[in-house]
C-alpha cells in the first residue's frame, strides 16, 4: 500500500511538500508530470521540474524527487512533490493522489513507523524523532538529536549483550549438567548481575538530568504579596505578558511562560503572592501557588528589599532568594542570593545565571544516560527489579533453569524499550502522537 500525505506545516508557505511512500510511488507520481525529461528513465535522487496535470487540469509546477527502495528514509521506494505552498493546491494534488487505486492517506507518524518496521531505527531512535521536532531549546536539540543517532540505543545493547552472556553461560552449564564439569562460581554469575543492575541505575539516577536537557528547568516565583514576582516575570520575558499593579492580591492563577537560558528552557511560573485571606479566588490561587512550589525545580522566594525584616519561610528543595526593588533601598545579600531591580533590571542577568547554575554543573555535557522519556525509566525500573529477583534465585542457590527465567523475564522487558519485544499498542500508541506526514 502506498500512503502519501503533506510532510510540511499546514497553511500557506513558500512551498509545501508532499511525500509517498511505497512500491510503486514513483511510477504513481509519473503519471501526473507531463515533462518529456521524465520518461520511464527517470533517475533516483534527481529533482525535476514539471507541471502536476490531473486529468487535463493543469494544478500546479512542481518539482519531484523520486528515492529508492532501501536509499529513503521509510526504506522504501518513494516520492516527494515540491509544489507552491497552498493549501488549496496541496488539496488538489493529494486528492488525485488517493483517487488512485492502492494509495491512501498516511496515519500520524505512519512514514517514521515504516522506518522502524524496515529495521532503519530502533524504537528508542523513532521516539527521539518526535523530541527533535518538539525541542524548544539548545538543550532539548542535543538530547534528541544524541538520542536518534543512537548514543541510548548503543548504551541500551550493552545492558542487552550483557544478559545474553550470562545466560549463555547458565544454559551452558544445564546441557552439560550431567557431566563433571568445573561450574563457574555462583558468586561470579551473581558479580556479573551487579554489573548489569550497576549500569541500569546509572540510566534510572540520569532520568532527572535527562528531563531538564529535554523539558526545561521548572522555576516557580514565589513570595508575599506586591513583592515584583510578575515584575519579575515580565523583565524575565521582556515583555509585558502579566498584569503588575501596586494593589496587593494582583496574580490570582499561575502563569507559566518559557525562556531560554544558556541554552536550557526555563520554564517560568508565576504565582498569587502568599497571605492570609477570605478572598475565594485568591485562595484558589494561593493553593495553586503552593503545588506549584513542591513541584518546580527551583524556587525563587523574591523578598520586598524596603521590607525584608521578616519574610516567611518557604519549604523547597532548591531555594534563592531575590531581593528585589534594590533601586529603592541597597541591602547587602549572603552568597547564593540576588539583590535585583524589576526597575531598572539591574541583577537581572546574574540571576539567570544563578538559576542555571544551581541545577546543572557547568562542565556538564550531555550524556547518553541522561534519559528522559518516562516509558524508558519504567521499563528499565522493571528490568532492574527482575534482576534483583535474579539475584535472590542465585543467593537461594536455585537451580540454573529458575536463574535463567529471571534473567530472560529481564531481557524481554528490556526489549521493550528499543521495540524487540514491544506489544503493538504501545508501538502505535508511540507512532500516534507524531504529526501526519512524519
Ligand atoms: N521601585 C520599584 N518598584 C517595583 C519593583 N518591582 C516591582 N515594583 C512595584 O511593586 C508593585 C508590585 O509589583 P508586582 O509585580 O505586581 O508584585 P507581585 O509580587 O506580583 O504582587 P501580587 O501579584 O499582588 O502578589 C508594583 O507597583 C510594581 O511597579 C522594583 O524593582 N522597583
Ligand atoms: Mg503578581
Amino acid at each position: 500500500m502506498i500512503i502519501a500525505a503533506l510532510a510540511s506545516a499546514p497553511g500557506k508557505a513558500g512551498i509545501s511538500v508532499i511525500r509517498l511512500s511505497g512500491k510503486g510511488s514513483a511510477e504513481l507520481v509519473k503519471k501526473f508530470l507531463t515533462s518529456k525529461r521524465i520518461g520511464s528513465e527517470a533517475e533516483y535522487n534527481r529533482l525535476y521540474y514539471s507541471q502536476f496535470v490531473n486529468e487535463g487540469e493543469f494544478i500546479d509546477e512542481v518539482t519531484v524527487v523520486f528515492f529508492e527502495e532501501g536509499r529513503s528514509y521509510t526504506g522504501e521506494e518513494s516520492a516527494e512533490i515540491f509544489c507552491h505552498g497552498s493549501p488549496i493546491i496541496v488539496k488538489k494534488i493529494l486528492e488525485a493522489l488517493y483517487e488512485v487505486k492502492g494509495v491512501r492517506e498516511a496515519e500520524p507518524g505512519e512514514f517514521t513507523q515504516r522506518r522502524f518496521m524496515n529495521g532503519k531505527m530502533d524504537l528508542v531512535q523513532a521516539e527521539a524523532v518526535i523530541d527533535l521536532i518538539n525541542a524548544e531549546s539548545e538543550a532539548g536539540y542535543t538530547a534528541s538529536k544524541e538520542q536518534l543517532e543512537g548514543g541510548l540505543s548503543q548504551e541500551l545493547k550493552k545492558i542487552n549483550d550483557m544478559l545474553v552472556e550470562l545466560i549463555t553461560i547458565l544454559e551452558l552449564e544445564l546441557d552439560f549438567a550431567d557431566e563433571d564439569l568445573e561450574f563457574t562460581p555462583r558468586q561470579e554469575i551473581s558479580g556479573k548481575v551487579d554489573n548489569a543492575l550497576k549500569v541500569i541505575s546509572k540510566f534510572i539516577q540520569g532520568y532527572k538530568t535527562g528531563r531538564i536537557f529535554k523539558d526545561g528547568i521548572k522555576v516557580a516565583l514565589a513570595g508575599e504579596v506586591n513583592v515584583g514576582k510578575s515584575s519579575l516575570m515580565n523583565r524575565l520575558l521582556k515583555s509585558d505578558r502579566v498584569i503588575v499593579t501596586d494593589i496587593a492580591g494582583t496574580t490570582r492563577d499561575t502563569i507559566e511562560e518559557k525562556i531560554e537560558v544558556h541554552g536550557y528552557l526555563l520554564r517560568l511560573f508565576d504565582t498569587a503572592g502568599i497571605r492570609e485571606t477570605s478572598d475565594v479566588i485568591e485562595n484558589e490561587g494561593i493553593s495553586r501557588s503552593r503545588k506549584i512550589l513542591e513541584e518546580a525545580e527551583i524556587v525563587l522566594q523574591v523578598i520586598d528589599s524596603t521590607n525584608a525584616g521578616n519574610v516567611p519561610q518557604i519549604e523547597a528543595k532548591n531555594l534563592i532568594r531575590v531581593y528585589n526593588k534594590c533601586d529603592l533601598k541597597d541591602l547587602s545579600v549572603s552568597e547564593g542570593s540576588v539583590k535585583i531591580s524589576c526597575k531598572t533590571g539591574q541583577g537581572i542577568d546574574e540571576l539567570k545565571d544563578l538559576i542555571v547554575k544551581s541545577v546543572i554543573d557547568e562542565n556538564m555535557t550531555y550524556q547518553p544516560y541522561y534519559i528522559s522519556n518516562l516509558r524508558h525509566l519504567n521499563i528499565l525500573k522493571e528490568t532492574a527489579s527482575q534482576l534483583d529477583q535474579a539475584k535472590v534465585s542465585i543467593n537461594e542457590s536455585q537451580t540454573n533453569e529458575v536463574v535463567i527465567l529471571d534473567l530472560r523475564q529481564a531481557l524481554d522487558t528490556l526489549g521493550e524499550l528499543t521495540g524487540e519485544t514491544t506489544s503493538l499498542d504501545i508501538i502505535n500508541n508511540i507512532f500516534g502522537k507524531f504529526c501526519i506526514g512524519k
